[in-house]
């Protein structure tokens, strides 16, 4: 073969962006990764790299440093560079821009699974209330921060099936729509992934624990009612259009269906506000949009553009990621056979475990307003359910699970058309009938309720992983 064919790097650079056939070099081998950009997880993000070293890019993106990804570019190989570039010192440069650089902060309390780009869930003793204030709101990039300079400068553009175009400034989406708020979770596909891990098999992704989840007041305006403005018939669906795509600035897509984008009880928005304030930067400052009761991937952050279409988002998030297999598939499954995640199933977590002891004096308070004559353990958590599918219980196990109890199940003030919000919960039991272990259930509305064990619904991503959590009986930190 011409594996080790010598390439001069002036060949290379030809075939950078724009190129029928785009190469990049690494180290001193170069591979012609054409085939591989449509399916590139960061899409035409390795575009970038093009007629050059990826080298550097791959230093700011520390997820390609494994040995399959190593696999999958040596696929590509071509040949090498040859020596006389070499020698000349022609070796492409190392100096990149980092497109992190607009980054933001990060509040020391998030647990950090990856800097670059930011994936950090919120810990479980920030987990505790109805509403997760936004500095300790689960972070999900995955990609960097943009830099989106002056957000008067900021455009929405609204594509129609016919090609034609709509332009909104921010000031345009405030002056001309009625403003909506709704109280809605959000929550990564990968929520619990460790659990599966734990219970059942290595899986593919960020091994969150039952932090990637939060919740929070979203205001912004209706998505149907700028679809309506744009030109579209959001009463009468059309029967071409099926889905619709949203872009975002730094290059991540989706889609959902246009049913829900129409729905009038659908609730999805474009939300510039997150608990009254503006949308901090992680979370997509200054436009989002948010699809309550959908998987968190479809509420893409810095939306720029959104395009009706007969097609699902051509994305990876949306054509690969953020899809579910049977427990015997992968790595290389029939991708699109398999159907995108949109509504999630039902979901429950222990975040907090406590003593309630007469020795401390606000524990005492708890006893008393239980009417506990003895030493208890105090559980908190949430419960939550897809399409706005209501939380009707939360049965707790004290002795893992051969017998059950109902948890209480909090009140909390809620906005919107549908149970889009997680439910709080809380469960207290005396020591002396309490086991070594606790279990966790919960049921929705539809009566669905989250399987027992981990190996029926294992996936070799990993997602909506939702199988009885168990805890042991001593204190979370
Ligand atoms: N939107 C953009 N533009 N870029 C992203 O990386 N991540 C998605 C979604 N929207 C993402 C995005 C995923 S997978 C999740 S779980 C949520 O955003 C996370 O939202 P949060 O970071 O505000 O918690
Ligand atoms: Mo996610």
């Amino acid at each position: 073969s011409n594996k080790r064919r010598l390439i001069r790097l002036a060949e290379v650079h030809a075939h950078g962006p724009g190129a029928d056939s785009i190469w990049v070099t690494k180290g001193t081998n170069v591979y012609d990764i054409t085939d591989w950009v449509p399916s590139h997880p960061g899409g035409e993000v390795i575009l970038r790299a093009a007629g050059g070293s990826i080298d550097p890019y791959w230093k700011i993106f520390s997820i390609h440093q494994k040995q399959d990804v190593y696999d999958i570019l040596e696929q590509y190989l071509i040949g090498t560079i040859d020596p006389q570039d070499l020698a000349d010192g022609q070796v492409p440069s190392e100096h990149v821009p980092n497109p992190f650089a607009s980054d933001p902060e990060r509040d020391p309390r998030l647990r950090m699974h990856s800097e670059r780009p930011c994936n950090a869930e919120t810990p479980a003793s920030e987990l505790g209330t109805f509403i997760t204030p936004n500095e300790v709101f689960y972070v999900r990039n995955h990609l960097w921060v943009p830099d989106l300079g002056n957000p008067e400068d900021y455009n929405l553009t609204i594509e129609l099936y016919d090609g034609t175009e709509k332009k909104y400034t921010l000031q345009d989406l405030r002056d001309k729509f009625q403003e909506h708020t709704i109280t809605a979770t959000l929550q990564c596909s990968g929520n619990r992934r460790s659990h599966m891990t734990a219970n059942a098999r290595m899986t593919n992704g960020l091994q969150w624990d039952v932090g990637a989840i939060g919740n929070a007041e979203w205001t912004g305006v209706r998505l149907r009612d700028v679809l309506a403005d744009a030109g579209y018939s959001v009463d009468d669906i059309p029967k071409d259009v099926k889905h619709v795509q949203f872009s975002a600035v730094e290059a991540y897509g989706a889609s959902i269906p246009i049913a829900k984008a129409a729905d009038r009880f659908g609730d999805v928005l474009l939300a510039y506000k997150m608990n009254g304030e503006a949308l901090p930067p992680d979370h997509g400052f200054p436009l989002r949009v948010l699809v309550p009761g959908n998987v968190a991937a479809r509420s893409v952050k810095w939306v720029n553009k959104i395009t009706l279409s007969d097609e699902e988002s051509p994305s990876q998030w949306q054509r690969r990621d953020y899809k579910c297999f049977g427990p015997n598939e992968g790595p290389n499954p029939n991708w699109d056979a398999a159907r995108s995640i949109q509504e999630m199933p039902v979901q429950s977590a222990i975040t907090s475990l406590r003593q309630v002891s007469s020795h401390s004096p606000q524990a005492r308070k708890w006893m008393h307003v239980y009417g506990l004559e003895e030493d208890s353990v105090l559980l908190e958590g949430y419960a939550f359910s897809g399409g706005g599918r209501e939380i009707i219980r939360v049965d707790i196990s004290a002795d893992d699970g051969r017998s059950w109890h109902q948890a209480e199940l909090l009140e909390a003030e809620t906005k919107g058309s549908k149970a889009w919000a997680w439910r709080r919960w809380r469960f207290i039991i005396p020591n002396s009938q309490a086991g070594k272990v606790f279990v966790v259930k919960a049921v929705d509305e539809a009566y669905n309720t989250q399987p027992d064990s981990y190996e029926p619904h294992f996936n070799f991503r990993g997602n909506l992983t939702s199988g009885w959590q168990r805890v042991e009986n001593k204190p979370i930190p």
